[in-house]
């Protein structure tokens, strides 16, 4: 399946080439997905703007060109709602019509909810929170050039840090009421990996009621629907839409009779890593004493809830069902979220990388290249060619070699960003991977898969 031909030369050069300064080719797909004050995630399977995917973008940006890579953030910022959350989904009112589904009517959420945003509309969910961290790259890519540049930069940071403190602070409060310090997710689009067996169980655990009726979208736009979420996992989609409708997008309604309830490893790891990012923000903007501290007591209370979520058996931490009351025992890679956290003990660390580097992800002897993939081959519910059950995404490597990096691993941090670039060498900015042949899935010229092809080569000077 490929969405749009790649065009002619679209490749990534072999990492070991060292190409001079960021590639030409992966900042050629940003700027064709550019709709100036942001960018679509793919050609025409995503034609609007997606949250996590525009802070990956950001970070490949801030190599670009700086101010644009703000601007993507702000255009983001702006769709805010009045409880500090960013939804997942900002329509583009000039996206063809029919070319996404579920689309803003569908949603309805300005009607629905006082919170949200009367225009542009918005979905009513969110993604994982990348956005401080892409915040604090546009600082870190600025510092050390001109003065105009930095001062850009630095009042770029002032403004987005009341907006990330608030979209935390959503997070860490009506995401968490029990106050464990993971974050409970509501539709497993917002985990950011949809058809994840992680979410099998407690997708299975409901039964889907009348749904109003409604026409796929996304299979327009490939050739071979098995890389796609099924019909039967886009009814349960749909059915947990219509009931977050019922609530109006409430959180108290939904925390009480929501049959999907879940919380969500990686997410919270994401947002620990993302806390000591804007940890570091907090110093470029003299933000009060106090922020400091709640930011600090986040980051404390995040790590030590991911570790009780630890499965000493399987060496990863496993995501829980509120619902059902236990943990999703499923090896996927979310289960590396402490790495992402950080702070870890030797021994946890040692732990993490051995299943890293088992045969049930990236040391399985059968792959292209020694990266994870999405679900272990190991589990029944891989498929190496189907979205996030087995594929190779671009977007966790990126995320993994940036949590080596972190964590002091260097060799192994270098390793995963060579095997990445020598994966896009090969297949182009595709969305996904085949694990095994390296052939190159979903959506090509993704612009995320561009973006942080363009953060990588940066990181070696390039
Ligand atoms: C995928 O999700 C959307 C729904 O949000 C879809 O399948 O239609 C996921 O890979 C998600 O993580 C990503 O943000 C989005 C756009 O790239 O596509």
């Amino acid at each position: 399946m490929r969405e749009d031909p790649a065009p002619e030369g679209a490749k990534c050069p072999p990492a070991n080439e060292k190409s001079a300064g960021v590639s030409p080719l992966a900042a050629g797909v940003l700027r064709r997905n550019d709709l100036k004050t942001w960018t679509k995630p793919a050609p025409s399977l995503y034609p609007h703007q997606w949250s996590w995917d525009s802070a990956f973008i950001a970070l490949g940006l801030a190599h670009m060109d700086n101010r644009r890579a703000a601007q993507e953030l702000e255009t983001l910022f702006a769709s805010q709602w009045d409880t500090g959350k960013l939804p997942h989904i900002i329509f583009n009112p000039d996206a063809p019509p029919k070319s996404y589904f579920p689309d803003a009517e569908r949603w309805n959420s300005a009607t629905l909810s006082s919170d949200a945003p009367s225009e542009p509309h918005t979905s009513g969910l969110c993604q994982p929170p990348i956005h401080a961290i892409a915040v604090l790259r546009i600082w870190e890519a600025a510092r050390g050039k001109d003065e105009r540049r930095v001062e850009l930069a630095r009042s770029f940071l002032r403004d987005s840090y009341p907006r990330l403190l608030a979209w935390h602070l959503y997070l860490s409060t009506a995401r968490d009421p029990e106050g464990s310090g993971l974050v409970t997710i509501y539709h497993p689009w917002e985990s950011g990996t949809d058809n994840s067996p992680r979410w099998d169980a407690a997708l299975e655990a409901f039964e889907v009621g009348d749904l109003p009726p409604y026409t796929r979208r996304d299979l327009d736009h490939v050739t071979e629907p098995s890389q796609r979420p099924s019909d039967e996992e886009y009814n349960r989609y749909l059915w947990l839409l219509e009931l977050l409708k019922r609530a109006r997008y409430e959180e108290a309604g939904i925390y009480e009779a929501h049959p999907f309830l879940v919380k969500d490893v990686l997410f919270s790891a994401i947002l620990v890593a993302a806390n000591e990012a804007l940890l570091e923000i907090t110093a470029v903007v003299d933000a009060p004493d106090e922020e400091r501290t709640l930011i600090e007591d986040f980051i404390e209370r995040g790590r030590k809830s991911l570790d009780e979520r630890w499965d000493p058996d399987l060496k990863l931490c496993l995501d829980y069902d509120l619902r059902a009351e236990k943990p999703a025992r499923v090896r996927t890679v979310a289960g590396f979220a402490p790495l992402i956290s950080g702070g870890l003990s030797p021994e946890r660390l040692e732990d993490l990388l051995g299943t890293l580097y088992s045969p049930a992800f990236a040391g399985n002897p059968d792959l292209s290249h020694p990266l994870p993939p999405s679900t272990s081959p190991e589990e029944p519910g891989f498929h190496p060619r189907s979205y996030w059950r087995g594929p190779v995404w671009p977007v966790i490597n990126w995320l993994l070699w940036w949590s080596l990096l972190r964590a002091g691993e260097h060799e192994r941090a270098e390793e995963m960003r060579r095997a990445t670039l020598d994966g896009l060498a090969g297949g182009g900015f595709a969305e996904y991977f085949e694990p095994f042949t390296g052939e190159a899935l979903g959506a090509s010229d993704q612009s995320w898969t561009a973006a942080v092809a363009l953060d990588l080569l940066a990181a070696a000077g390039g």
